[in-house]
């Protein structure tokens, strides 16, 4: 157990402690995981991230939520990796409209060492420069490449655990949980943050989404961002038919999560496109402390910027500044 600032931090969670608070009233649970960010955040602050896809779609891996997976007949346009100056406009342009985290997204199974490599090395370097947060997804990496992420300059990475160990067999083949949480441990080797979540909404037991959030608080060190995305069906993929996700699910998720990870910025991500403000409003309430913004998620679409910011004048929300409580286990990095 760890304390900051006189609170408690703990990674033993156990499975009857964690049902107990998923299957509170949703009112008490709602009012539990309010109380719990109003003591170690500011709740009127949001962090604001943008999403681009960097390289789209042609993935070799079989993820059946995935539009971009190379075999499933999908309406995403495929094009390989954006050059430099195009990713760093796309930046400038997500800091003017508020954004004050940018996470650029590759469709690869795995970093490869080789000239794209160093593409996204230069992207990283050229995003940090502007006094962003950068973070990338773009599949496993090694130790080595991590390391080589955050000399750059590289503040996060994200990697996905999407749902329960039992349950990943039925959602993805081509490879392991164990894959998953190997990167994860090489991400956080690096002294990079760790952000890891996952999809609820693609057929799992809420006994499975559970077990996801218990494996995530019960890591030595909290991920960073937790995001929680609602399963966008995309035609084409195999969950394409999959009902939507009540924003009761939603609220269960990301309020389960707060209670469980104090510390952490638990992220409303994919799916807000078809909740209303009233629902995203129960979502902050529930410990809800980041979202993305921009048009489009990697290759689906999300709310406008101007609706975002009609939404964030409606709450009283204001976006939280970059670097903000940086964790102390993160070393400042060598890159200006
Ligand atoms: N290829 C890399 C990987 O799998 O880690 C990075 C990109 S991948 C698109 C990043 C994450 O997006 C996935 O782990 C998954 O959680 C999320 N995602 C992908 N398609 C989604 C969908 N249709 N609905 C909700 N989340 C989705
Ligand atoms: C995350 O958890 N959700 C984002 C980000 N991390 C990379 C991606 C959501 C993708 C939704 C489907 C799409 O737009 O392709
Ligand atoms: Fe590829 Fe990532 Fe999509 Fe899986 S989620 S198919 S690894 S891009």
């Amino acid at each position: 157990m760890e304390s900051k600032n006189g609170l408690e931090i703990r990674h033993n969670w156990t499975s009857k402690e964690v049902q107990e608070i998923y299957d509170m009233p949703i009112l008490d649970l709602l009012y539990r995981a309010a109380t719990i960010q109003r003591q170690y955040h500011t709740a009127s602050e949001v962090q604001v991230c943008t999403l681009l896809s960097v390289k789209t779609g042609g993935c070799p891996e079989d993820c059946s939520y995935c539009p971009q997976a190379a075999r499933y007949h999908t309406d995403v346009k495929v094009h390989k990796l954006l050059d430099v100056d195009e990713v760093l406009t796309k930046a400038s342009i997500a800091k003017q409209n508020g954004s004050t985290r940018f996470c650029m997204g590759a469709a690869w199974r795995n970093i490869r060492d080789n000239r794209d490599f160093d593409k996204v090395l230069e992207m990283v370097r050229g995003v940090k420069d502007m006094n962003m947060e950068v973070c990338c997804t773009m599949g496993m990496l090694t130790e080595s490449q991590a390391q080589k992420l955050k000399d750059a300059g590289l503040y996060a990475y994200n990697h996905n655990l999407d749902t329960s160990e039992e349950f990943y067999d039925e959602i993805i083949s081509t490879r392991e949980y164990d894959d998953r949480l190997s990167t994860i441990k090489h991400v956080r080797k690096a002294g990079l943050t760790v952000c890891s979540g996952g999809i609820i909404g693609m057929g799992e037991t809420d006994e499975d989404r559970r077990k996801m959030l218990m494996t995530l608080a019960n890591m030595p060190v909290h991920p960073e961002s937790v995001p929680v995305n609602a399963l966008v069906p995309v035609e084409g993929t195999p969950l394409a038919e999959q009902p939507r996700v009540p924003v009761w699910d939603m609220v269960r998720m990301i309020a389960t999560a707060r209670i469980m990870m104090p510390m952490s910025q638990v992220r409303l991500s994919a799916g807000r496109e078809r909740m209303p403000v009233s629902e995203q409003a129960l979502c902050f309430m529930a410990g809800a402390s980041s979202i993305f913004a921009g048009e489009k998620l990697l290759t689906t679409p999300n709310p406008s910027v101007d609706q975002d910011k009609m939404m964030f004048d409606i709450l009283g929300l204001k976006p939280r500044p970059a670097y903000k409580n940086k964790p102390a286990h993160v070393e400042e990095n060598t890159a200006s």
